[in-house]
């Protein structure tokens, strides 16, 4: 059976090498928006993730025409309201990097005590046509803001991001196990049950 081509609406490499690797059973060969020309910026200005992955995934396969999976994630803190939720990519303003984020979410957890540090990554995944959206799941992870970072693995918030039931921080975990267990891993399972009815494969 030939290769289903999807277009990863996003710039975030690393997502795709996670999307890659969690799907590696099906045929599908994913594509990023970096390594097509000149694709548009989208607004991410919806008021959950789901809105974002939708926008997102709907209005990149209008654009290239194409089966376009989104994914639009973040962090929710319980003690902040769950901030900093569909704004943890500007947490820090435009263009901060990592390391900026996780330094100002430490600063302004200082004060917090183990009960008041609980937090979940939360993950919406969206597949469109240039037709519109096709369906969209979600999925989260609990955990527990760590007091400084550990690890090398993932990205993002990963490094302050610690997963319980193995004492450890999603950077210190395999990127195999982040795989088994994370926000993402759990939306593509949802993902792959939706993909086999929606008669694609
Ligand atoms: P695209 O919008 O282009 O996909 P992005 O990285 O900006 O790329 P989001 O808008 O979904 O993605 O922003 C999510 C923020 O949450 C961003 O700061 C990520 O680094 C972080 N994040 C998402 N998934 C994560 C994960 O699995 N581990 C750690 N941090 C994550």
């Amino acid at each position: 059976m030939d290769k289903i081509n999807i277009l990863i609406g996003s710039t975030n490499p690393k997502k795709k090498i996670e999307i890659t690797n969690i799907t590696k059973d099906l045929n599908i060969q994913f594509t990023l928006l970096e390594e097509l020309n000149n694709a548009p910026e989208i607004l991410e200005d919806g008021k959950t993730f789901k809105d974002n992955a939708v926008k997102k995934a709907t209005a990149f396969a209008k654009w290239n025409g194409s089966l376009t999976l989104a994914d639009d994630s973040g962090l929710e803190v319980k003690s902040l309201n769950n901030r900093p939720g569909v704004y943890s990519a500007r947490y820090a303003g435009e263009g901060a990097t990592d390391e900026m984020r996780i330094k100002k979410l430490l600063a302004e957890m200082a004060a917090f005590s183990a009960e008041d540090r609980k937090a979940r990554f939360k993950c919406a995944i969206a597949l469109a046509n240039p037709e519109g959206l096709l369906f969209v799941v979600e999925a989260k992870c609990d955990g527990i803001i760590t007091a400084e970072p550990r690890g090398k693995n993932g990205f993002g918030y990963d490094p302050i991001f610690a997963f319980p039931e193995y004492g450890k921080t999603f950077a210190e975990l395999t990127p195999e196990t982040k795989n088994m267990i994370s926000h993402r891993a759990k939306a593509l399972l949802l993902f792959k049950e939706k993909l086999k009815e929606s008669l694609l494969f």
